[in-house]
C-alpha cells in the first residue's frame, strides 16, 4: 500500500502549488511544502498518530496536523477542494510543465485563456507568448523544452512508485488459493528507471481465484479486461498493472518471456529458431514435432539456448546475448556487496532527522562505515558556517567511537564529509586546508545549469583536478522528467575521473538516478569508479540505494567498480587520491 505519508505529502504539495497558482500567499505556500517534506520523509506512520503526536513531526503546526485528521479521516480537505474547484483541472496539469512553474500557468491562463498542454504549444506557435510580461524568445524555448520532457516521461512512473504496487500486489496474490509462484517481470524486473506498466506473473492450475483477488485488491481502481490468463486493472493512482497467471510448468519461460526486453526476446527467439526450437512463453519446443523440452525454469531455458542465465538489468541487448556466449558475462554488484553510504544529510542542513538518528538508522541496516555529508557554505540557503562544520565532526567523531565497536561485524565506522558545491568557475567552497580536515569530500553542480558546454566541461575538470574532491555528486544533475541534465562533454569528465582517481556518484534517489545505465556504461570504458550512494535526506531515504544498486547493474557494474563495496582500507586509500601530505 502506498504509505499514508506518502499521499498526505503529495496532497500538501500540491497545496502548496495550489495557493502559488490562486496568487495566494508565498510564505504559506512554503509552509505546506516544508510541511509536505516532512511528513513524506518522517519515520512514523501519520495514520497512527493522533493530533498531538501529528504536530511533533518537525514543520507540522496545529492547523496542518488538523487538516491531516481530516483527510484520515474523511479522504478529502475541504480547504484544499476549495481551491481546486477555482482551477481548471488543465490549468493545474500545466504548472506539471517544467519551466513554466505555477505563476506563469496562470498567467497564461488568465491573459489568453490557455487551459491545456496542447493550448500551449499553439500559442507559443503563434507567438502570443511574447506580449505577455516576463516572456521572451528564450522563455518559448524553455517552456517547449519542459513540455517535450514531460511528454518523453508520459504517462510512465518513478521505479520507487512501481515497485510500491508491484510488491504489495505480489505479496497479496502469493497468499491467494492456489497460487503456486508470483512475481513482478517487466521492466521493474530489469530495474528500468520509469516504467510504463507493472507485470506481474503467477503460476497456478486453476487462475480464477488468482484473478478475483486481483480485481479486488483494495487499490484497484478499474478493471480494464478480466480473462482467465490475462488480466488488467488500474490502480488508485494511476498506474497500470497486468496480471498473467500460467500453468506451473510454464513458469519459466513466461518469465523469460515478460521480463523482456522486447529486443532481447528478440534475440533468444532467433537462437531457437537458428536450433530447429520454437520459445514462446509456454515452453522451449522443438520446431518440427511440437514436443515440449524445457519450461520450469529461467536457467533451463537458457541453458537449452546455450546462455548462462543472463541476469534481468543485462536484457536489454545491449551485447549481453555475446557476453554470455563467451562466458564473460560481469558479476554484478548486489546491495549486500555494498559496505557503506558516502553522501548523506541530517538536519543540520536540509536533512529532515539528526545526525543521532541517522547514524543509529545506518548501524541497523548493517553499514560497515556511513558519511555524514551535509552542504557547504555557498548554498546560501542551508546556513552552513565553519563553527557547525567543525562542532559536527565533534559529534561524529563522538558517534564513531561509540558505533565504530558495536556488534559482531565490527560495527559502523562514522566518516565526516561535506557536499561541496562547484561554482560556475570549477572552485569549491573553502581553501584546501579546511578541506583537509574532511574524511572524504562529495562535491555537486548544484547552480548555473545552463551554462555553456565548454564552460560546464571546464568546471567538471577543475572540480576533478582538485585532490580533496573524491566524489562528484549526482554528476548531470537531472531530476527525472522535470529537469535535463547540464550538457557537457561527459568523455572528458569520464577521462579525467579515471585519471584524478575522482569517483562518480550514481544517486540512488529514485528522482534522480544520476548517473544513467547509458552514461555508466560509457563511464566505465574509462575505468572510472563509482560510489552509489543513497542522498539521504531521512532515514527512510537510506533504502534507497537498492535503485542505485539496479541502474548500477544496468550499466554492468561489478563490486570492484564501486568504491562503496570495499573494505574501508581500501575505500581510505582511494580517498586520499592525489594528496599530499
Ligand atoms: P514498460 O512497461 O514500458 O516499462 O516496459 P516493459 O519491458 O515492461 O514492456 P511491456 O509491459 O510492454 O511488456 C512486458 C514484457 O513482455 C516485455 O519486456 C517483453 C514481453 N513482450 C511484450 N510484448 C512483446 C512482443 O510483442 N514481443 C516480444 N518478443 N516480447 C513481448
Ligand atoms: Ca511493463
Ligand atoms: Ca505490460
Ligand atoms: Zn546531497
Amino acid at each position: 500500500m502506498a504509505r499514508a505519508n506518502d499521499e498526505v505529502a503529495a496532497l500538501f504539495a500540491e497545496y502548496a502549488d495550489l495557493i502559488s497558482i490562486t496568487g495566494g500567499d508565498a510564505f504559506r505556500a512554503r509552509v505546506y511544502e516544508k510541511a509536505a517534506r516532512s511528513i513524506g520523509g518522517h519515520h512514523a506512520d501519520v495514520s497512527r498518530l493522533d493530533l498531538k503526536g501529528l504536530q511533533e513531526i518537525p514543520n507540522v503546526g496545529r492547523s496542518i496536523a488538523e487538516k491531516i485528521v481530516e483527510y484520515l479521516g474523511t479522504g478529502r480537505v475541504s480547504a484544499v477542494e476549495e481551491l481546486r474547484a477555482r482551477i481548471p483541472a488543465g490549468v493545474r496539469r500545466l504548472t506539471a510543465v517544467p519551466t513554466l512553474g505555477p505563476k506563469k500557468a496562470m498567467a497564461v491562463y488568465q491573459e489568453l485563456g490557455v487551459s491545456s498542454i496542447e493550448e500551449l504549444v499553439d500559442a507559443i506557435r503563434d507567438e502570443r507568448l511574447r506580449d505577455l510580461k516576463g516572456f521572451g524568445p528564450r522563455t518559448e524555448q524553455n517552456i517547449l523544452h519542459g513540455i517535450a520532457l514531460l511528454r518523453s516521461s508520459g504517462d510512465r512512473v518513478l521505479i520507487d512508485a512501481a515497485m510500491d504496487v508491484a510488491e504489495s500486489v505480489v505479496a497479496r496474490l502469493s497468499t491467494a488459493a492456489g497460487c503456486r509462484r508470483c512475481a513482478y517481470a517487466g521492466s521493474l524486473r530489469r530495474g528500468r528507471e520509469t516504467i510504463g506498466d507493472v507485470d506481474v506473473l503467477a503460476a497456478a492450475d486453476d487462475s480464477e481465484p488468482l484473478m478475483r483477488a486481483f480485481t479486488e485488491l483494495p487499490r484497484t481502481r478499474e478493471v480494464v479486461a478480466h480473462g482467465t490468463t490475462r488480466t488488467s486493472i488500474r490502480t488508485t493512482e494511476g498506474l497500470a498493472v497486468d496480471l498473467r497467471v500460467v500453468p506451473p510448468d510454464s513458469w519459466g519461460a513466461a518469465l523469460q518471456y515478460f521480463t523482456g526486453s522486447k529486443a532481447h526476446n528478440i534475440r533468444t527467439r532467433e537462437r531457437a529458431v537458428h536450433q530447429g526450437l520454437k520459445l514462446s512463453e509456454y515452453g522451449l519446443f522443438d520446431a518440427e514435432t511440437g514436443e515440449r523440452i524445457v519450461s520450469e525454469t529461467e536457467e533451463e531455458v537458457y541453458a537449452r539456448l546455450g546462455l548462462p542465465w543472463i541476469p534481468p538489468p543485462l536484457r536489454e541487448d545491449r551485447g549481453e546475448i555475446e557476453a554470455g556466449l563467451r562466458g564473460e558475462l560481469p558479476e554484478l554488484v548486489r546491495e549486500s556487496d555494498l559496505r557503506g553510504d558516502l553522501h548523506t544529510h541530517t538536519d543540520l542542513t536540509d536533512g529532515l532527522a539528526p545526525l543521532e538518528q541517522m547514524a543509529a538508522a545506518a548501524a541497523a541496516r548493517g553499514h560497515a562505515y556511513y558519511a555524514i555529508t551535509d552542504h557547504a557554505p555557498n548554498l546560501f540557503m542551508q546556513r552552513m558556517t565553519d563553527e557547525r562544520m567543525l562542532a559536527q565532526r565533534e559529534r561524529v567523531r563522538e558517534l564513531d567511537a561509540e558505533y565504530g565497536r558495536r556488534g559482531a561485524r565490527g560495527g559502523t565506522r562514522l566518516l565526516h564529509g561535506v557536499e561541496l558545491n562547484i561554482d560556475p568557475d570549477g572552485g569549491v567552497d573553502w581553501p584546501d586546508d579546511f578541506l583537509a580536515g574532511f574524511d572524504l569530500c562529495v562535491a555537486s553542480v548544484h547552480s548555473h545549469f545552463n551554462q555553456s558546454r565548454d564552460a560546464m566541461t571546464r568546471r567538471f575538470l577543475r572540480a576533478c583536478e582538485n585532490p580533496y574532491v573524491n566524489i562528484i555528486g549526482h554528476p548531470t544533475t537531472r531530476v527525472i522528467g522535470k529537469r535535463p541534465g547540464v550538457d557537457a562533454d561527459l568523455d572528458a569528465l569520464f577521462a579525467a575521473c579515471a585519471r584524478t582517481g575522482t569517483a562518480l556518484e550514481i544517486n540512488s534517489h529514485p528522482d534522480r538516478l544520476d548517473l544513467d545505465d547509458e552514461h555508466i556504461l560509457r563511464a566505465r570504458r574509462y575505468g572510472v569508479k563509482f560510489a552509489i550512494d543513497s542522498d539521504a535526506h531521512s532515514t527512510l531515504h537510506l533504502a534507497y540505494l537498492r535503485y542505485g544498486v539496479a541502474t548500477a547493474q544496468r550499466g554492468w557494474l561489478a563490486k570492484d567498480d564501486v568504491i562503496n563495496a570495499w573494505p574501508l582500507t581500501r575505500l581510505r586509500r582511494f580517498l586520499r587520491k592525489g594528496r599530499t601530505g
